[in-house]
């Protein structure tokens, strides 16, 4: 006898009820709404294997519309994964429950991306449909044969974040892609009347979207619809017309159901209304079986995959790749040699350039890209040619401006594996992509940012342009390493130290200027410690300039007048702060003696600095906007030259 596909979702619903009651915190009415389409898409199309969450061919189902948490843990748990196991849903949102308040990518082996905040699911769904276009493109069908699900809600369709999204995904043609639109016509502030009147098939359709509407309640039709997206080359949206709390018979169709739980009367009566009259967390057997038999599915897929990847030519590639293990190569030591050869006075984005032509060279699965400043970002080499939806073997995606769109992008590929993605803009605009980034560091992954143009050092671009209150806000955001290296071989090193990074994004602030060669020796990586003495004081040392990336040569210069003075001046190139600050008390205490006159020197904010050099040290830099002008004439104009800052140190020392 086959279960009536109601109940299998009502499984779903009840769940969703009684862990939201339980924890008196919530959302029931999303998981409520779309547990049909869900039971649908489990039941027919969602091709996984419970056993093994991470078989690399396994489709990928992003709950983008996070808050709607306890459906992908409802549906794991009910597919058969080893977690959330029911005492996980029990402790839904409480400490140390992988059934965190939103999707956690890094609690839950099933959970392929970290969701809630709206928008960005879609967002970062989209890198990973690249990323299967991609290794498909190099592996094949018998390896790489996957799709890309995505529930979203109306919350995820109006945030911009969307826009950029389907634009990158529609010009791509990412056909592998549909969109589960929860179009329940329902907001936290009530109905989407109240501030939408935006036809949205409309606007994906203009965008190069196939799409379709489907009734959310019937399972019949949401076949349909699914059906006619997978026969359809472009990447599609299902609007799904569903009620919102489908079964609270007092209170769906309306937002009270969207955050808060439903109260004991109404979840009895909606138990009454769905006929369903199991007790809170319990699964009655054959509808347990019913859902187990789901994933009975993909074992069988998994295993005749496995056969196929045992007989095939690249396997040992494919795994190595999928592992993410990668070391740059004989290109890359060239390189380094080259550099202590010939040390090349040059902009750390032309170093960051020479870096990646060699590590492109060495490393396949880097792919770059860059939110239209790929001349400027220098993040084009030539071993990557573009990603096209002609030809998805490239290593190159032109992003456009979409920066935002970009960086979700690179976590879906970091996220989906077998690619490293970095991606370049100017630095200033690191807060269009902000959100992403914290992403990316939520989420741990090696995503590598190139953010050029990294101070008033850009010049008369003007102050829209440079940034100046940036490197210190990114380096306040945890698990992020923001590296500023002073010259090529630095900006080699922190190369290595971000493709070293399996758990953490790293983020380069490249200059636009030449800088002069600072470092003569390649032996060993100095960047690693994230500050280091660049160059030891003659006289007794009483003064430590500490800079980054284009003021340390400002600061060599600075201790040549000191020195000159009969003061001893160490010089310290703080590459990270991150980094320094992971070093042990003894290190950090060596190279920020207490004795010593502390300073800083950084084209940005000085906020924050005073945790080196303490309250009475002295701190450089641009606390207001920057101007328009040539770039000599902007450091005079901001004090940042060797006549403003020396007589200043003197006269703190003394004399
Ligand atoms: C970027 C962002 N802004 C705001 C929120 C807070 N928020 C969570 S759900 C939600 C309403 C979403 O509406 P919809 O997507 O239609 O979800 P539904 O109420 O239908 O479940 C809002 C504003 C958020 N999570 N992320
Ligand atoms: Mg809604």
């Amino acid at each position: 006898m086959t279960l009536p596909e109601r109940q299998l979702a009502n499984a779903i619903r009840a769940l969703a009820m009684d862990a939201v009651q339980a924890a008196n915190s919530g959302h029931p009415g999303m998981p409520m709404g779309m547990a049909d389409v869900a039971t649908v898409l489990y039941s027919d199309y969602l091709k996984f294997d419970p056993t093994d969450p991470k078989w690399a061919d396994r489709d990928r189902f992003v709950l983008s519309a996070g808050h709607g948490s306890m459906l992908a843990y409802a549906t794991l748990h009910l597919a058969g994964y080893a977690r959330p196991t029911i005492d996980d849903i029990r402790n839904f949102r409480q400490l140390n429950s992988p059934c965190a308040g939103h999707p956690e990518n890094f609690e839950l082996e099933g959970i392929e991306t970290t969701t809630g905040p709206l928008g960005q699911g879609l967002a970062t769904a989209v890198g990973m449909a690249i990323a299967e276009r991609h290794l498909n493109a190099l592996y094949g069908d018998d390896l790489v044969d996957h799709r890309t699900w995505v529930i979203a809600g109306d919350g995820c369709l109006m945030e911009g974040i969307n826009h950029e999204a389907i634009g990158l995904a529609g010009h791509l043609q990412l056909g592998r892609m549909t969109v589960l639109w929860d179009d329940n016509k329902i907001t936290i502030d009530g109905s989407t009347d109240l501030s939408t009147s935006e036809d949205i098939a409309a606007r994906y359709a203009a965008t190069g979207w196939h799409v379709e509407c489907c009734d959310g309640h019937d399972p019949v039709d949401i076949r349909r619809a699914i059906d006619a997206a997978i026969a359809d080359p472009r990447p599609s949206l299902i609007a799904c017309r569903t009620i919102i709390g489908f079964g609270a018979p007092n209170k769906q169709g309306t937002s009270a159901t969207h955050g808060a739980p439903l109260g004991a009367d109404e979840i009895a009566a909606a138990r009454t209304e769905l006929g369903w009259s199991a007790d809170p967390f319990v699964i009655p057997a054959d509808i347990a079986a019913a859902w187990a038999a789901f994933g009975e599915k993909g074992k069988a897929l998994h295993a005749e995959w496995n056969d196929r990847l045992s007989s095939n030519e690249k396997k040992k590639e494919f795994e190595d790749r999928l592992s993410g293990k990668i070391v740059p190569g004989d290109a890359f030591k060239a390189y380094l040699d080259g550099l202590v050869a010939e040390p090349p006075k040059v902009a750390t984005r032309k170093a960051s350039e020479n870096t990646l032509s060699a590590l492109t060279a060495d490393i396949a699965a880097l792919v770059g890209g860059s939110a239209d400043l790929t001349g400027s970002n220098n993040t084009k080499t030539p071993s990557t040619k573009p990603l096209t939806k002609g030809d998805y073997s490239g290593r190159y995606i032109y992003y456009g401006i979409r920066e935002f769109g970009m960086a979700a992008a690179m976590n879906g590929m970091a996220l989906h594996g077998g690619i490293v993605p970095y991606g370049g803009t100017f630095l200033v605009f690191a807060d269009y992509c902000r959100a992403a980034i914290r992403l990316s560091a939520l989420q741990q992954q090696r995503v590598v940012y190139v953010m050029t143009h990294d101070s008033i050092g850009l010049g008369e671009d003007g102050p829209t342009h440079q940034p100046i209150e940036h490197l210190q806000s990114l380096r306040a955001m945890p698990n992020l390493l923001v590296m500023r290296p002073a010259d090529a071989v630095e900006t080699a090193e922190c190369w290595a130290l971000a493709l070293a990074q399996e758990g953490r994004p790293s983020l380069l602030a490249l200059t636009r200027q030449n800088l002069p060669p600072q470092r003569h020796d390649v032996t060993e990586n100095l960047c690693e410690k994230g500050g280091y003495r660049l160059r030891a004081a003659s006289a007794a040392r009483k003064v430590v300039l500490v800079a980054t990336g284009s003021e340390v040569a400002l600061a060599l210069d600075i201790a040549d007048k000191i020195e000159a003075a009969g003061h001893g001046a160490d010089v310290v190139s703080m590459v990270s702060t991150e980094l320094f600050d992971e070093q042990d008390a003894a290190y950090q205490a060596d190279i920020l003696p207490p004795d010593a006159l502390i300073v800083s020197i950084e084209a940005g904010t000085t906020f924050g600095w005073e945790r080196y050099t303490g309250r009475n040290g002295l701190r450089f830099g641009i606390d207001s906007f920057g101007a328009s002008a040539p770039i000599d004439d902007l450091y005079a104009h901001f004090g940042l030259t060797v006549d403003a800052i020396t007589p200043r140190i003197l006269a703190k020392l003394g004399n």
